[in-house]
């Protein structure tokens, strides 16, 4: 007996695919959508049916309500499942599924939005008893209003968005005469990002852990959670590592989190998986951040920790059904560790590396799980989340994992692209990482970008080399919008290799001349120039802010000298890697 006959996943990537697995293994029939650059994509060909949903641009394809909710009546399917990203917290979107007679695979809309507004769900856990990072549950608008709680609550402040979440908005204000342009900053970055320039305070903790808790909670008011995930390795609040148990959590403190986090979940009347997001203090307090109100990336380290599958819960769930085992069923077992392979270069500033994935091979044997959503030949595009499958590993302890984890990255081979399987491969050997401190500062250093930029070399000269002469490829047609498919083996063109060849040289060799130029790391716009020509200036300091993606990014000095050349100003957009000014060697 299948819960539901047909289950449309509105997404793409490795989380689809992931979705689509066990969707299978319970029987249920699989629908895909795409966007016209994802035609050749692997979550298209893992689906039973695959719907175009239009163009390139998210929101013309995968963040369109009608044309997802269009295609999920025309493959008659029963419910959806969002993934993570996308419409995965939208309310309105939740309600739009049901009113269209489907069920939605994910937590009831009013849960959504009570955890949408950063503030509003502070106050809740504040009232529900669940400790919060001291600070206001209210907007704060005017920078006397910061002065005083700095004089309040201690020095440095955080200011962060509340609309926000994940640390989009966050601006860290050392004392009384930052307060100003902080919150400006702030309410700027989150009138961009979220349409809401609103934002509150809270005491700023000093290395602090990222400490998140899983939980289950289904329609018969049980609700369970799954242990802790630690995930304070992060670059600009984009997660990299993720790991449970956490290195700073015992048997004790993990019991009072996971009842906290139950409490959480209690309070929003919260069913399907859900995560509470917390900080670890140095002195081991632990305040609650936020809520996740759906699937997160790192789920799996849970899933082998617990031995459950948590996409499977969440569909019996949402089918009605009880949770599969009560808190006292939990077992943990060992230590799993998961890195994300994000086609992004550290050796560049994190610049997206998008492109064709010349060949492709993933580590395999004991203890080992792949979740990817690319596949040889497998065009990265720009549009999207440069996450393109994540490595994770289970073992008996840490120590073993982490072994474990860099014997897995060494065999992980993607050719054509750069990824981040160099970069783990030089932080897991890293000290910082060994000792299972928090590495901050360590994942942002010259000396890691520097090691993974070596490592990765020595792998993508093997991978080019080992590229075969035929290429698989998936010849698709679409007939009124579906997709049909027929798959051939096509020998490459015999210029295919010279090509590579000489992208491979061209490629590598436009580094040393702009040794001192500072560049963009995006394409964006000129907010601020905070530098002029004839300064001198130190290592780290702003030169100026670009905004992309609705975000506001600092350009700083990557040396102490004196700025020449300054080619920007406030209001001129910027592409990716152009020359901001030259930042050279002061004379003496
Ligand atoms: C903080 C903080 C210090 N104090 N809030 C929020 C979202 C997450 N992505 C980072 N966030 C932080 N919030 C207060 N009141 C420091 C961070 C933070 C962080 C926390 C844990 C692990 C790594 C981090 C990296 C940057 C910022």
């Amino acid at each position: 007996m299948t819960p539901f006959s047909k289950v449309l996943v509105a997404n793409r990537g490795e989380i689809a695919v992931r979705i689509f697995r066990t969707l299978r293994e319970l029987g249920i029939g699989t629908v895909a959508v795409y966007s016209e650059v994802d035609r050749g994509s692997l979550h298209v060909a893992a689906a039973d049916e695959a719907y175009l949903v239009g163009p390139g641009p998210p929101a013309e394809s995968y963040l369109n309500q009608e044309r997802v909710l269009a295609a999920a009546e025309r493959a008659g399917a029963e419910a959806v499942h969002p993934g993570y990203g996308f419409l995965a917290e939208n309310a309105s979107f939740a309600r739009a599924v049901g009113r269209a007679g489907l069920v939605w695979i994910g937590p009831p809309a009013d849960a959504i939005e009570a955890m949408g507004s950063k503030t509003a769900a502070r106050e809740q856990m504040n009232a529900a008893g669940v400790p919060i990072v001291p600070g206001t549950t209210e907007p704060v608008s005017s920078a006397m209003d910061v002065v005083r709680l700095g004089d309040e609550l201690g020095w440095p402040l955080a200011i962060k968005a509340a609309a926000g979440g994940g640390g989009k908005g966050l601006k860290v204000v050392a004392g009384p005469d930052e307060a100003e342009r902080a919150l400006e900053s702030a309410r700027r970055e989150g009138e961009a990002y979220f349409a809401d320039p609103s934002v509150y305070v809270e005491r700023y903790l000093e290395d602090p852990r990222h400490v998140e808790v899983q939980v289950l909670a289904d329609a018969h008011g049980n609700v369970i959670h799954l242990g802790e995930r630690d995930c304070t390795i992060q670059r600009r609040h984009q997660k990299l590592v993720e790991e449970t148990p956490s290195p700073a959590v015992g048997d004790e403190l993990r019991r009072r989190i996971g009842e906290i986090a139950v409490e959480a979940a209690r309070a929003v009347r919260y069913r399907s998986a859900g995560t509470i997001e917390g900080l670890l203090s140095r002195e081991g307090e632990y305040f609650f951040l936020e809520m996740n109100t759906r699937i997160q990336v790192e789920h799996t380290v849970t899933e082998l920790a617990t031995g459950l599958d948590l996409v499977r819960e969440q569909v019996l769930i949402a089918a009605g059904e009880p949770l599969s085992l009560r808190q006292g069923d939990v077992r943990f077992a060992g230590h799993a560790i998961e890195c994300r392979i994000n086609a992004e270069d550290p050796s560049n500033g994190f610049l997206p590396s998008p492109g064709r994935i010349t060949s492709y091979r993933e580590p395999a044997g004991p203890g080992v799980r792949v979740d990817s959503g690319v596949a040889a030949g497998s065009v990265v595009p720009e549009l999207y989340d440069p996450l393109l499958a994540k490595l994770i590993v289970h073992d008996v302890d840490r120590e073993h994992a982490r072994r474990r984890m860099l014997r897995a990255l060494e065999e992980f081979e993607i050719g054509g692209i750069t990824t981040l399987v160099g970069f783990h491969r030089a932080l897991l050997e890293h000290p910082c990482f060994v000792g299972g401190t928090t590495c901050h500062g360590i994942v942002e250093s010259e000396e890691l970008a520097t090691e993974a930029e070596q490592l990765s070399h020595r792998t993508t000269t093997v991978a080019t080399a080992s590229d075969g002469a035929v290429q698989p490829r998936v010849q698709a047609v679409e007939l009124d919008g579906r997709r049909f498919e027929v798959s051939a083996l096509v020998p490459e063109p015999p210029y295919a290799e010279l090509a590579r060849r000489r992208r491979e040289r061209t490629g590598g060799s436009a580094h040393g001349a702009a040794k001192d130029a500072v560049v963009t790391p995006m394409q964006g716009t000129v907010l601020v120039v905070e530098v002029s020509d004839g300064d001198e200036v130190h290592a780290g300091q702003v030169i100026c802010i670009v905004e992309a993606m609705k975000m506001e990014n600092e350009i700083t000095a990557h040396r102490d000298g004196v700025v020449t050349d300054l080619s920007v100003e406030p209001g001129q957009a910027v592409t990716t890697g152009q020359i901001v000014c030259v930042v050279s060697q002061a004379e003496t």
